[in-house]
């Protein structure tokens, strides 16, 4: 590989690597940052500070440092440093780290792009303050309105809009592509023995509120036949939508229970469970949620409780541009990349969809878990990720 990639490149990656596991629970938008994000977040200022990068954010807490070289539309690379709670350390920091790396083996090599090349960081991603995925993102494509937005609540009662002084963006005006790099949530590299990949789509996926009402009783007079348990109700929706993902090849999760009164001994009056859902077309994903809904109400009707379902935040299927991800995949030594799905939302996919030519490229991860501390990538091949990355913008900036 042509150029090096910084010799501390193991030393920044590893300097974030502790890190990488932020609980996320506070997420970028509470002020002051009480969660590591704020590391993170200084982490990422201080290297954009080091390589001379102009820093630029938006009133939602998203970043670009641009390097201000050539003119006209920019080209944009990043990802997230945000996390699910007791996530991995590379969902998300590695496309940031990378990206940096990727400026600096750019300039080792002596290149000087034709047209700027900002380095993002979007708040928000895994939504797992505010609930809604790529929420930064979103903001900053005007994919989600501010209007809405601002009243999104976090578990405290907090509003978005209590800890977000603005309400507009214009980070993305000038930029006329993105190339996000991340660390295979899967997998597919493994299987085929590719240390890297390029993203064709993303599975089109939801979150979906499922709200059982029941009625409050003792657990232990009342008779198994006399109650009306949302617990049984939530219990067997579970087992349905699983059985029905497995039949139909799609992916259905039950996460974040919340159960009123949570007591033992006493059967509960609600259980209040989201259902995050993923197909791989748009008609299977509202099929598998009406199959997973009927069976609910059915179930509902013989125990004597009811059920509510709201979709929280349902995200079409994005095609990336099929050219761009053609040209990344192609003549590398060893043969083509290859180009596959992902079933992982990503801001990628909000970008492509708001207009702006988008690629991604995926890292091999030999554990093929992700959203777990287990997530890992071999710093072999994020180097070779790092030097994808840099010929790729290379390429689009000649
Ligand atoms: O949940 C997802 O698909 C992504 O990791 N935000
Ligand atoms: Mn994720
Ligand atoms: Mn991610
Ligand atoms: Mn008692």
């Amino acid at each position: 590989m042509e150029g090096t990639v910084p010799d501390d490149f193991e030393l920044m990656w590893g300097d974030l690597r502790p890190l990488g596991r932020s609980a996320s629970s506070g997420g970028y938008f509470r002020q002051p940052f009480t969660s590591p994000e704020r590391e993170l977040v200084a982490w990422f200022l201080e290297q954009a500070e080091a390589r001379g990068l102009r820093v630029e954010s938006d009133d939602f807490g998203n970043i670009v440092a641009w390097w201000d070289t050539g003119s006209g539309p920019a080209v944009l690379t990043g990802s997230h440093l945000d996390s699910v709670l007791d996530g991995g350390a590379y969902d998300g920091p590695l496309g940031v780290v990378s990206a940096l790396a990727a400026v600096d083996l750019m300039r080792s090599r002596g290149v000087v792009p034709s047209r700027p090349v900002g380095v993002s960081v979007f708040v928000e991603e895994e939504g797992s303050r505010f609930g809604l995925a790529c929420l930064g993102s979103r903001l900053a494509t005007g994919a989600t309105s501010w209007e809405t937005a601002r009243e999104l609540q976090d578990r405290d009662g907090v509003r978005l809009g209590d800890v977000v002084v603005g309400g507009s963006s214009s980070l993305l005006a000038d930029v006329g592509t993105f190339v996000e790099l991340h660390v295979e949530q899967g997998r597919d590299l493994v299987d085929r023995g590719a240390a890297i990949g390029v993203a064709s789509e993303i599975w089109p996926h939801g979150r979906y509120r499922f709200d059982f009402t029941g009625s409050a009783n003792h657990a232990g007079t009342t008779r198994m036949e006399d109650r009306q348990d949302p617990m049984l109700t939530y219990a067997m929706t579970a087992l349905a939508a699983n059985k029905q993902a497995r039949l139909a090849g799609q992916r259905a999760t039950f996460g974040r229970v919340a159960v009123e009164p949570n007591g033992t001994n006493a059967v509960p009056s609600r259980v209040t469970a989201w259902m995050d859902a993923r197909c791989a077309t748009d008609a299977g994903l509202s099929d598998l949620v009406e199959a997973v809904t009927r069976q609910a109400t059915d179930r509902a009707d013989r125990d004597g409780t009811t059920v509510e379902v709201t979709a929280e935040s349902v995200s079409a299927s994005v095609a990336f541009d099929s050219s761009l991800a053609a040209a990344l995949a192609a003549d590398h030594e060893g043969g083509d990349w290859p180009v596959i799905a992902t079933q992982a939302g990503h801001d990628a996919g909000i970008l492509s969809a708001a207009g702006i030519p988008t690629a991604m490229l995926f890292v091999r991860n030999p554990s093929g878990v992700s959203h777990s501390p287990a997530e890992h990538a071999e710093i072999a091949d994020c180097l070779v990720g790092v030097s994808a990355l840099a010929d790729t913008l290379e390429r689009l900036t000649r």
